[in-house]
């Protein structure tokens, strides 16, 4: 197979943050999204790929282009795979889960001061009603000057960057409390970015390139680790309507691997209207979903489905005191963006003589940044 990439004239970067927006209409979030509108889906299957012939040794390149070939079925036809076999042990996942929990449960005073503004350090604490996913998908078709009103996500968040200074960001900031949350957490986001790194190997198999393909994107990659609280939900009235846990919205950079403790999140696959499908829970496994980067370099054939977090409609947890119960359990998850590098330029990778590219080139960091700080209400001046 030949791949070519569509080049015109590299881009040059052409974000300057200028100034906060206050959105003032109401709008369903989803009808600032492209109007291009897929066949109705009636089902979606998420796979249950295992990845350890990428990450065990002894393992035949037969092995891994069968993981390979699985791969590219997931990509093409849902963006969404969820992958055991991974070898990350469980109790540094647990370990990190429950020093998360702990800095969550603090309380806001003690959260608040890694707090950092998002233009310079797109990371560290961010509070509940801070972010609406659905905001950064408009971005991406630059329709955020619509004025676009969506409620925010109820949840909280932190986050942390790249270690190395080449990535361009600030130092890392860790909370310093529980004491236990700065050592799991270097220790998490290292594994999961190896991990990481194994399905790009095969992402690449999967799309017949050179097996380090997409190394050369990653030596000072971007990549974020960001944990959400959900927190629990007493009353049917504390919801606004259309609020989500997290609204709907793709994934910015080239792989999200995702970590929750139940179910909760939905895919669509159908934009104009969304048809929403249930991502089924399954213990001790990774949650795998394609971002914005990977259906642009191969020119929308692979997928970066439509997700989004829901209030379940029904959860109410029973208790003998009618004042202890919540229409919605807490829940927590732990997301591992994967990016490239910032400077990196992404260009469709064409196969066939006569495809025309469906997207121009981009620089990765311009694209990310711009989608992040339009979910955060900040507008940048193009
Ligand atoms: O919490 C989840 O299950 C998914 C969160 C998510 O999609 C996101 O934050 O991008």
């Amino acid at each position: 197979m030949v791949w070519r990439a569509h080049l015109t004239s590299a881009p040059t970067s052409h974000l300057d943050v200028t100034f906060h927006f206050i959105k003032i209409t109401w709008h369903h979030p989803l009808s600032t999204l492209s109007s291009h509108s897929y066949q109705g889906t009636m089902s979606v299957v998420v796979p249950i790929i295992d990845i350890s012939p990428f990450i065990a040794e002894n393992t035949t390149r037969e092995d891994k282009l069968q993981v390979a070939q699985q791969i590219n079925k997931a990509a093409l036809e849902v963006g969404f795979l969820t992958i055991v076999g991974h070898q990350i042990p469980l109790d540094l996942i647990e370990g990190t889960w429950k020093a998360t929990k702990d800095f969550f449960d603090l309380p806001i005073e003690d959260k608040i001061p890694y707090t950092r503004p998002q233009e310079e350090y797109p990371f560290g604490y961010n509070g509940m009603g801070t972010e609406v996913l659905s905001t950064g998908k408009a971005a991406e078709s630059g329709e955020v000057d619509e004025a676009i009103f969506a409620p925010p996500d109820i949840k909280e968040m932190f986050s942390l960057g790249p270690k190395d200074p080449k990535a361009g960001f600030p130092e890392r900031i860790f909370p310093v409390k529980p004491a236990d949350f700065q050592k799991n957490w270097e220790v998490y986001y290292d594994s999961v970015n190896n991990l990481a790194g194994h399905i790009l190997t095969a992402f690449a198999m999967a799309l017949e390139l050179p097996d380090d393909f997409f190394q050369q994107y990653i030596d000072h990659h971007a990549s974020a680790l960001r944990a959400i609280n959900y927190p629990a939900i007493a009353s049917r009235d504390d919801v606004l309507p259309g609020q989500c846990r997290a609204s709907a919205h793709t994934d910015y950079g080239t792989i999200t691997i995702l970590r929750t403790d139940g179910p909760g999140l939905q895919v669509s696959k159908d934009l104009d209207p969304p048809v929403w499908h249930d991502v089924p829970h399954i213990e001790n496994a990774f949650i795998i979903n394609l971002g914005d980067l990977m259906r642009r370099w191969t020119n929308d054939r692979w997928l970066s489905t439509l997700h989004r977090v829901i209030v379940p409609a029904a959860d109410v947890v029973p208790s003998e005191n009618a004042d202890e119960r919540v229409v919605c359990r807490r829940r927590q998850s732990m997301a591992f963006f994967h990016n490239i590098n910032r400077d990196a330029v992404v260009s469709t990778l064409l196969r066939e003589p006569d495809e025309v590219s469906k997207h121009e080139p981009i620089i990765a960091g311009d694209f990310l940044l711009q989608k992040h700080l339009a979910s955060v209400g900040i507008k940048q001046r193009k």
